[in-house]
């Protein structure tokens, strides 16, 4: 993602407090000791991980559930990205703010892992990653992913729709938001060392996002479980949506009355709003997002944007009650 380097007095509140710098003093002092020898280790996990382009998946416990049958209902109007391209260009902070953690993420366990239902519910539960997947309506979705930094790509997801998640939950009639926390691991995810980043990774949609029917919870990618740098075991896919809301290595899923704070709302507020839904027509304060840069097959195209991701006739009726109200497309 692309943020204006923080000056320590523009922190977000929340995290500039004397205590918590206190305690994370001795992770701050142990990380910039590690900044020189990081860019040039950056570009050898670069090589190293195109070497060997199908790593991560070979051990995962859930490789038997796939593939899983494709769900026609989506199409695409573009040729898939190549896989290769997709697990090797990435945005995940937790392993650092470089495309290239494909490397540094196969450090992330990803069993045992479980997924933590709380807040506005009938009843708290945790659940078994594998439990969770055996109870849910696998299939596959080819989706148009839309980065806000204007680069796309076009994949095909194995997963469940989130609604199914949601109606395991049973939320309360109270509950208007869902909100969804990624892993915490600052021991073996470096970017996590970085105290000024609000850590966890949170996102969150409103019940009616989340209860439509393109709101997909990805467990596979490209036929096979979900690499980990792409977001295993559990990622968001909102594809009408900019990027940094598919939040990746979720544990836990919170119903909420009160509308989260978002990690890029908390850090630059101003660029990277809740809403976030797709707009040529609203640049980013700092770019245009009237075309995009999509990497296909053929290599990269600049392309028109399009009114939420091209995916209008699903979601904008969402939005017909904020209209005026609210900055949608930030
Ligand atoms: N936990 C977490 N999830 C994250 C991010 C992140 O830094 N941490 N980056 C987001 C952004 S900005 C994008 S564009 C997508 C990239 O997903 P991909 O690498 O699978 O294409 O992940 C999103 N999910
Ligand atoms: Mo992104």
């Amino acid at each position: 993602m692309l943020i204006k380097i923080e000056r320590g007095w523009q922190l977000p509140e929340r995290i500039a407090t004397p205590e918590a710098l206190f305690r994370n003093r001795r992770q701050f002092l142990k990380g910039m000791g590690a900044i020189g020898g990081a860019l040039v280790a950056d570009s050898l996990v670069l090589n190293s991980a195109l070497a060997t382009h199908d790593e991560g998946t070979n051990n995962d416990p859930s490789a038997e559930l796939y593939p899983v049958w494709e769900n026609k209902t989506f199409t695409l109007d573009r040729e898939l990205t190549p896989e290769k391209f997709a697990t090797h260009y990435n945005n995940y902070y937790e392993f650092g703010s470089q495309k290239e953690i494909s490397k540094l993420a196969q450090e992330l366990p990803i069993r045992p892992w479980t997924i933590t239902l709380d807040g506005l519910v009938e009843k708290e539960a945790i659940l078994d990653i594998d439990d969770l997947l055996a109870m849910m309506p696998l299939e596959e979705r080819v989706y148009r992913h839309r980065c806000v930094e204007a680069w796309s790509i076009a994949v095909p997801y194995s997963g469940f729709p989130l609604q199914a998640l949601v109606n395991l939950a049973r939320p309360l009639g109270s509950a208007k938001y869902l909100v969804m926390q990624s892993f915490e691991k600052p021991e073996i995810a470096r970017g996590q060392k970085q105290f000024w980043y609000p850590w966890p990774y949170t996102e969150g949609l409103t019940i009616e996002e989340a209860t439509n029917e393109l709101a997909f919870m990805a467990t596979g990618y490209y036929g096979k479980p979900i690499p980990k740098q792409n977001g295993a075991p559990l990622r968001l896919a909102v594809p009408w949506k900019y990027g940094f809301k598919h939040a990746k290595g979720i544990v836990r899923f919170t119903f909420s009355e009160k509308r989260p704070r978002s990690f890029w709302e908390n850090i630059q507020g101003s660029e990277y709003g809740f809403w976030a839904n797709v707009n040529p027509d609203v640049p980013h304060p700092r770019w245009s997002q009237a075309t995009e840069k999509f990497y296909g097959p053929n290599g990269v195209m600049r392309m028109p944007t399009q009114l939420f991701n091209g995916y209008g006739e699903y979601v904008a009726t969402l939005y017909s009650d904020f209209a005026k109200r609210e900055p949608l497309y930030m």
